[in-house]
């Protein structure tokens, strides 16, 4: 046997080896579907031209609804609210609209409930959103006008704080003029035709578009820390200086867009697939400096060219912590044919390892039509279902493939909420420098029990203990220095003890300039070390990560991948500050469930927006910390994962000088987060 014959037996063995483990993975996932033509649902109109699909929390009581809309006959917009095990429908439109595909939720008129976008097909010229009723479910949505002017057909529309500042954009393409628009979202809302200009001028042959130019979401791109636009097969970059948008082609052939980060680093990186057409669905990724056009690479997903993939969703399906893709063409879309266009069409699930690589898998193919198919939680058990309506093909019908049918609901937040939720002490160091004793009261009365911290203020540990109960306050964790592990765990365990803590944590790694393998390793020896030690004692060791760990190494991991797999669970676990996570380009939720169990407790702190990312220092302006109602990251998910995956013990942070105001406003929007659950 030669080299060369060995190596590829090796790698055509590895290769079916990963494909197994993947099969067996997804096969894990028993999907059950429901239906209108199963009875499971009521049908939602007599339309037959189904036009878009959202998923959206309407009712605001934690579990998921979805949003349908039609043309060609009344009514157009209507909704299913999850009750029970089932989905009770009501009418948001009674009129005949011509809604085309896309449609954006997001509370418009700020008052806390999330209202709907929607624009006309090629047959009008208007854009209209509907106000959430909230808190009367089975009232009138009123209807208000965005446009109503110029070109016909808007397929797609996406908000976010485009313009780096707290106000939000809506933007949204007008096939009719080939052109993508931004309109502020005006002070008042309800006012008819809100001021829109141009942002980009779609050419004719450039974008490679298959019937024109479609597909619109929002992502930070480039981890600076401000949402992006990615249309077609470009991505915008607001420029402050000129109050324009750069224009930076990623790709060649456009169609639906969706971002993810399917390998660490800073950028994210674009999935495209043809929505009304044909072409490849491509994931690309910036290889540089993403601005660069130059930079981005595209690596075909599927291997063959894909007709109508009118669905694109990215979610970690199979809650790995890894990203997939679901791509599903389109069975039929000719109005006067009776047969489908494409009867063998299929829809794949791509399983994402985390490290730029994917393993592709049949999802069904030539039985059901998809559509503007939608990955969300419809049943609130925790994992991702897929919610489809067909186009044109036996139509009208809904169809729900539910992960493992429903399961365990989710455990409600009021399980940590308010008796868990804690404080890590240094959030109020330059307040209890000046005044210890009245900072603690204030501390206690805010409500809180369990703070974490380390330094004495230059106090015994016995004083400090009697003034932390004078104030019913208890240390439920302490964290000390890498050195004090090293020279002194004696000391550590004496004040464990004094204490009566059963968690203790390290958060630095000492090392120069870059993080490397050697620094961990160091660091794996000495915590696996005292963890055992301390394991005796009943106490349990953490890490507390600082984000330099999620630079990604030249295999496509992580050294925090590599702290993981060496640090033994149970004796070396970690503490998971959402922030340094967030800073270091990870994402919170899907650590937490490539990782359950390893998580003892979690620092809740936010960050402001236009604060970069992907950054390795494990540093950032104090003033970067804001309370967890404001800033870029979503705390009830973050909290929900975390009672999924085991986390034990929560901890408010906040950096800022402000901290004080900051904390009473997160309590406040914590206390909301289990109002009427
Ligand atoms: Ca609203
Ligand atoms: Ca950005
Ligand atoms: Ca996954
Ligand atoms: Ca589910």
């Amino acid at each position: 046997m030669n080299k060369t014959y060995f190596q590829k037996t090796v790698t055509v063995f590895i290769v079916l080896l990963v494909a197994i483990l993947h099969t067996v993975s997804a096969q894990n996932i028993q999907w059950k579907r429901l239906g209108t033509d199963l009875g499971d649902l009521q049908l939602p109109w007599k339309s037959t031209e189904q036009t878009s699909a959202l998923v959206a929390d309407i009712d605001r009581d934690g579990i998921n609804d979805f949003v349908l809309s039609s043309r060609k006959q009344a009514p157009s917009l209507v909704w299913y609210q999850r009750k029970g095990n089932g989905w009770v429908k009501y009418i948001i439109e009674d009129q005949m609209l011509n809604i085309e595909a896309g449609g954006v939720a997001f509370d418009i008129d700020g008052d806390g409930d999330l209202d709907l976008v929607f624009g006309g097909d090629w047959q009008s010229s208007n854009i209209w959103w509907w106000e959430n009723p909230y808190p009367q479910m089975d009232y009138h949505w009123k209807k208000h006008i965005i446009k109503s002017e110029g070109a016909t057909q808007h397929h797609d529309q996406a908000i976010g704080k485009f313009r780096h500042d707290d106000k939000n954009q809506l933007v949204f393409w007008n096939q009719g003029n080939k052109a993508l628009y931004i309109a502020d979202i005006p002070a008042d809302p309800k006012a008819d035709n809100w001021e829109y200009k141009t942002i980009y001028q779609a050419g004719t042959n450039d974008e490679k578009h298959g019937s024109y130019a479609e597909g619109l979401c929002s992502g930070d791109v480039d981890g600076d820390g401000w949402a992006d636009i990615i249309a077609g097969n470009t991505w915008f970059k607001y420029e402050p200086s000129t109050g324009n948008f750069k224009a930076i082609r990623f790709g060649d052939a456009a169609g639906r867009v969706a971002v993810g980060k399917f390998k660490p680093g800073k950028t994210l990186q674009i999935v495209v697939s043809p929505g009304d057409g044909n072409g490849p669905a491509k994931w690309y990724e910036s290889t540089g400096d993403p601005v660069d056009p130059k930079s981005w690479i595209g690596h075909d997903l599927a291997g063959r060219d894909l007709v109508h993939g009118h669905t694109l969703q990215v979610a970690d399906i199979n809650g790995d912590g890894n990203l997939d893709i679901f791509v599903a063409e389109m069975m039929k879309w000719t109005e006067a044919n009776p047969n489908p266009d494409n009867p063998n069409a299929e829809a794949m699930i791509f399983y994402g390892d985390g490290k730029g690589g994917f393993t592709k898998t049949i999802f069904q193919k030539g039985i059901n039509e998809f559509h503007e198919g939608r990955l969300a939680d419809l049943d609130g058990d925790g994992d991702i279902d897929i919610l489809d309506k067909p186009y044109n093909w036996k139509t009208p019908r809904i169809d729900i493939w539910l992960q493992n049918g429903t399961g365990k609901p989710l455990e409600s937040l009021k399980k940590i909420i308010p008796g868990k939720i804690g404080l890590e002490l240094y959030s109020f160091r330059r307040e209890m420098d000046k005044d210890l004793e009245g900072t603690l009261r204030l501390i206690h009365d805010l409500g809180i029990t369990e703070v974490e911290g380390g330094n004495l203020y230059g106090l015994s540990p016995e004083q400090f203990k009697d003034l932390l109960h004078k104030n019913q306050l208890k240390f439920t964790s302490l964290m000390f220095s890498f050195e004090l592990y090293r020279d002194s765990l004696d000391k550590i365990m004496a004040l464990a003890k004094t204490f009566g803590v059963t968690q203790v944590g390290c958060a630095w790694i000492p090392h120069q300039k870059a993080f490397t393998r050697e620094d961990a390793d160091r660091a794996i020896a000495l915590f696996n070390d005292v963890g055992e030690k301390l394991k005796q004692k009943g106490i349990r060791f953490f890490y507390h990560a600082h984000g330099y760990e999620y630079a990604p190494q030249a295999d496509g991991t992580t050294l925090f991948d590599y702290l993981a797999s060496q640090m033994k669970p149970g004796i070396a676990d970690f503490q998971m500050d959402v922030f340094w996570t967030y800073h270091g380009g990870a994402d919170p939720v899907l650590l937490m469930k490539k990782y359950p169990g390893r998580f003892v407790s979690l620092h809740l702190k936010q960050m402001r927006a236009g604060e970069p990312t992907g950054i390795y220092t494990g540093g950032a302006p104090d003033e970067s910390s804001v309370s967890l109602d404001k800033g870029v990251m979503d705390f009830k998910g973050i909290l929900q994962t975390a009672l999924q995956t085991g986390v034990e013990h929560f901890y408010i942070e906040d950096e800022a000088p402000t901290a004080v105001p900051q904390v009473k406003a997160t309590l406040i929007y914590l206390q909301g987060l289990i109002k009427n659950k």
